[in-house]
C-alpha cells in the first residue's frame, strides 16, 4: 500500500475518497501543487472541483448506514461520578441546532467562530461550524486572556463560543472572566466580538458572571428554541475548515489553515491505519480539543470512521481523585485503544507500577503517543508496565501543520524500536538534508524533510501566504520543512531529534523562546532575557529563563515571582517557566547573535561548551555558572 501511495497518490487517495460522500464529483487531477518556491508561489490543491461537508460525513453518512444508536461518545467529567454519554443522532440533532443558533447569530460561509473550550458541547460547535461552513478557531482553555485575544483579532472572528468554569482537578477556572477580559481587549485593539455564547457547565451561583446584554447570550436559551434539522453547506474541497494557531519563531503565533477535502481523508485514514482502527473498538485519545491532536484524533477522525470515544473533562496527567484515573477508565468502558503523550507517560512513572496495577487493562491493544520524543525509559515502561507486554506502541510523529501522523508505525505490522516513530505513513515521502540541502542516503543525521504533498498539509498562515512560504519552503526550495531534526539509524528507521528552531516543546506543547523573552522584557526592570529549554523529567522540556537587570537595580526572589507571574498571564499557566536566573551578561556573537547553545549548557550544568570561538565576550560564562539555579 506505501509502493502504490507515493508511486501513485491519486490512484491511492481517490479509492479512499470513494468512501465519503461527495455532493460532486471532481475531475482531473488529484494533487495540483508547487513545492518550489523558486519556480513560483508555494500551493497544494486537491480534489479541487468536488464539493463535499465534513460534518455530514461524520454524522449523517454514519447515520444513513445504520449506526444512528451507536455511542459516539463516552464522556467522563473531572468527578468519576459525572460521566454520560452520546449518539451519532443524538450528536447530530444537538449538531444541527447549534449550526441554526450559529445561523441565526448571522453567521455565514466562510465567517471566523472562536471556540474557548469547554467539553461535549465543543465538539457540537466545532461541528456546527463544519456543517454552515464557517472557520472554527479553537483556543486551548489554558491559555490566557492576551493569548485569546491576539487569536481573535488576528482570524478577526465575528462570534465567540465558551463556558462559565471547568475544573481542573479540585480547581476551578473561570473561563468566562478570561473570556470578558480577552473581548475587552479585543475591542481595545479595533475588534468587536458581536455575541459570546456561553454555556453554563458549572451552573452554580457560585462564580460571578458579568452579563453584557448586548453581547452575552446563554447557550442553553439558544438551543431551547432551535431547530434540531439543518442542512450541510456543500463545500468546496479547498474551502477552508478551520483555524488552529501554533507557535512561530518570530513569537507572533502562526494561524495554521487546513481545507475541507484533504483534512478529511488524511485524518480518517491515518486514524484508521495507525490505530488499526476496528468497528467495535473503544477508542480513547487524552489530549484536549484546544490541539491538533483533539481536532484530528478526538473529533475528526475517530467520527469519520463511525468510532466510539471516551472523551474526558481534563487534560494533562489526571491525579484526580488518584494516579489510576486513566486506567479506571480503561476498564470502565473497556477501552482497546489508547492515545496519550509521553509527559504523562513519565508522570505516571513517578508513582511506580502500583496505581496502574490496580485496574485489569486487559482490553488494551495498541498504546499511541504524540507530541515530543518518547525517551525509551518511558517507552519501556508504557509497554511493558501499562500495556501488559502486549500492546502495539506507535510513536506517532507529525504537527499541527501535517493535519496527521506523517511518521508511524502501524500496529501488528511495523516492528518498533523505543524511541523511534519508525517510517512514513501512506504518501508521505521523508528525505534527510544536509546544511547544505543535499539529501542525505543510508545512516545519517540532518534536516527532515518531506518532498511531496499528502492530503491533511496546511495549505497556508491564515492571513499571510508570505509567512507560510518563508517558514516552510524557503530554506530548501522543493521540500517541506517541518523544523525538526532526525537520524535514520542502519535499518533504515527514523529518529527525532529535536526542533532545530529557537522551539521548546514543554510538555508537548510547543513555545517559541521569543514570545516569552518579550514577555520578560516587558517587565521595568528587565533590560534583556534569553529562555532556552532544560531537559525536565517529566515535562520533557522546561523553561529556563536568562534575565539581564538594569544597571543599579536588585536580582530578589520577589522579581523573579513576579517575572513567572508575567509570563503566565501573556501565554497561560503551562508556560509558566521554571527557573530564572540573574545574567549580568548574556554569551553573545560578535555579530550580536544570543548564543542559545552556550545558555542551554550552563541550564543543564555542562561545562563542556563546544566551540565558543564566535563568542564575542568569554568572560560572561564563567558569571552565569556562577549564578545558576537548579
Ligand atoms: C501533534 C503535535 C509539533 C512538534 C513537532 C515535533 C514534536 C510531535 C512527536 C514529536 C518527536 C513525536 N513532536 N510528535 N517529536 N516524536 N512522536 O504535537 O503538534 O503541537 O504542532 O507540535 O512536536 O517537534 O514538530 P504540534
Amino acid at each position: 500500500m506505501y509502493k502504490q501511495s507515493v508511486e501513485d497518490p491519486g490512484k491511492f487517495w481517490g479509492k479512499i475518497a470513494e468512501n465519503f460522500y461527495f455532493k460532486k464529483h471532481h475531475e482531473g487531477e488529484f494533487f495540483d501543487y508547487n513545492f518550489d518556491i523558486s519556480k513560483g508561489d508555494v500551493y497544494i490543491r486537491c480534489m479541487e472541483g468536488a464539493t463535499t461537508n465534513i460534518c455530514y460525513n461524520c454524522l449523517d453518512r454514519n447515520i444513513n448506514n445504520g449506526h444512528g444508536d451507536k455511542i459516539a461518545f463516552y464522556w467522563e467529567g473531572n468527578d468519576p461520578m459525572d460521566s454520560t454519554s452520546i449518539t451519532y443522532k443524538k450528536l447530530l440533532a444537538e449538531v444541527c441546532k447549534f449550526s441554526n443558533v450559529l445561523k441565526s447569530l448571522g453567521v455565514k460561509k466562510g465567517d471566523r467562530v472562536a471556540i474557548y473550550p469547554m467539553i461535549m458541547e465543543l465538539v457540537v460547535a466545532m461541528l456546527a461550524c463544519a456543517r454552515i461552513g464557517a472557520v472554527h478557531s479553537i483556543v486551548f482553555g489554558g491559555f490566557s486572556a492576551e493569548s485569546l485575544s491576539g487569536r481573535i483579532l488576528d482570524a478577526k472572528c465575528d462570534i465567540l463560543v465558551t463556558a462559565d468554569g471547568v475544573y481542573r482537578g479540585t480547581k476551578l477556572i473561570n473561563l468566562k472572566e478570561i473570556a470578558d477580559e480577552a473581548l475587552e481587549l479585543c475591542t481595545q485593539g479595533g475588534h468587536t466580538v458581536s455575541s459570546c455564547v456561553t454555556y453554563y457547565f458549572i451552573s452554580s451561583t457560585s462564580m460571578q458572571m458579568v452579563w453584557n446584554k448586548d453581547v452575552d447570550r446563554s447557550w442553553k436559551d439558544l438551543m431551547q428554541s432551535a431547530s434540531s434539522e439543518c442542512d450541510p453547506e456543500w463545500m468546496g474541497s479547498e474551502d477552508p475548515l478551520f483555524i488552529l494557531y501554533t507557535s512561530g519563531s518570530t513569537g507572533i503565533p502562526k494561524g495554521v489553515l487546513h481545507h475541507v477535502t484533504g483534512y478529511m481523508l488524511y485524518a480518517a485514514t491515518t486514524h484508521k491505519y495507525s490505530f488499526d482502527y476496528h468497528p467495535d473498538d473503544v477508542y480513547f485519545c487524552t489530549a484536549d480539543i484546544g490541539w491538533i491532536t483533539g481536532h484530528t484524533y478526538i473529533t475528526y477522525g475517530p467520527l469519520l470512521n463511525c468510532a466510539t470515544s471516551v472523551m474526558v473533562a481534563f487534560e494533562g496527567v489526571p491525579l484526580f481523585p488518584d494516579p489510576s484515573r486513566y486506567w479506571a477508565i480503561v476498564d470502565k468502558y473497556q477501552v482497546s485503544k489508547f492515545y496519550t503523550a509521553p509527559t504523562a507517560i513519565r508522570a505516571l512513572m513517578k508513582f511506580g507500577e502500583e496505581p496502574i496495577k490496580k485496574y485489569s487493562r486487559s482490553s488494551l491493544r495498541v498504546l499511541g503517543t504524540v507530541g515530543e520524543p518518547i525517551n525509551p525509559e518511558a517507552w519501556m515502561f508504557y509497554h511493558t508496565v501499562i500495556g501488559n507486554s502486549k500492546c502495539s506502541i506507535v510513536d506517532t510523529f507529525w504537527q499541527t501543520e501535517t493535519g496527521g501522523h506523517v511518521l508511524t508505525p502501524l500496529p501488528g505490522c511495523t516492528p518498533t524500536k523505543p524511541g523511534s516513530a519508525t517510517f512514513p505513513f501512506f504518501g508521505i515521502v521523508p528525505a534527510i538534508l544536509s546544511d547544505e540541502g543535499v539529501e542525505l542516503e543510508g545512516p545519517a543525521e540532518g534536516y527532515l524533510v518531506f518532498k511531496q504533498p499528502w492530503p491533511g498539509i496546511m495549505r497556508t498562515v491564515y492571513g499571510d501566504h508570505q509567512r507560510f512560504e518563508r517558514t516552510y519552503f524557503t530554506k530548501f526550495p522543493g521540500y517541506y520543512v517541518p523544523g525538526d531534526g532526525c537520524k535514520r539509524d542502519e535499518d533504515g528507521y527514523i529518529w527525532i531529534t529535536g526542533r532545530i528552531d529557537d522551539m521548546i516543546n514543554v510538555s508537548g506543547h510547543l513555545l517559541s523562546t521569543a514570545e516569552v523573552e518579550s514577555s520578560l522584557i516587558e517587565h521595568n526592570l528587565v533590560a534583556e532575557a534569553a529562555v532556552v529549554g532544560k531537559p525536565h523529567s517529566v515535562k520533557g522540556e522546561c523553561l529556563y529563563c536568562f534575565v539581564t537587570i538594569l544597571e543599579g537595580s536588585e536580582f530578589t526572589q520577589d522579581l523573579v515571582k513576579e517575572l513567572k507571574e508575567k509570563v503566565r498571564h501573556h501565554i497561560g499557566a503551562f508556560g509558566t517557566p521554571d527557573f530564572i536566573q540573574n545574567a549580568p551578561g548574556l554569551p553573545k556573537t560578535r555579530s550580536g547573535k544570543i548564543m542559545r547553545r552556550v545558555l542551554r549548557n550552563v541550564a543543564k550544568g555542562n561545562r563542556d561548551l563546544g566551540d565558543v570561538s564566535t563568542m564575542a565576550d568569554a568572560s560572561v560564562v564563567e558569571v552565569l555558572f556562577k549564578n545558576r539555579v537548579e
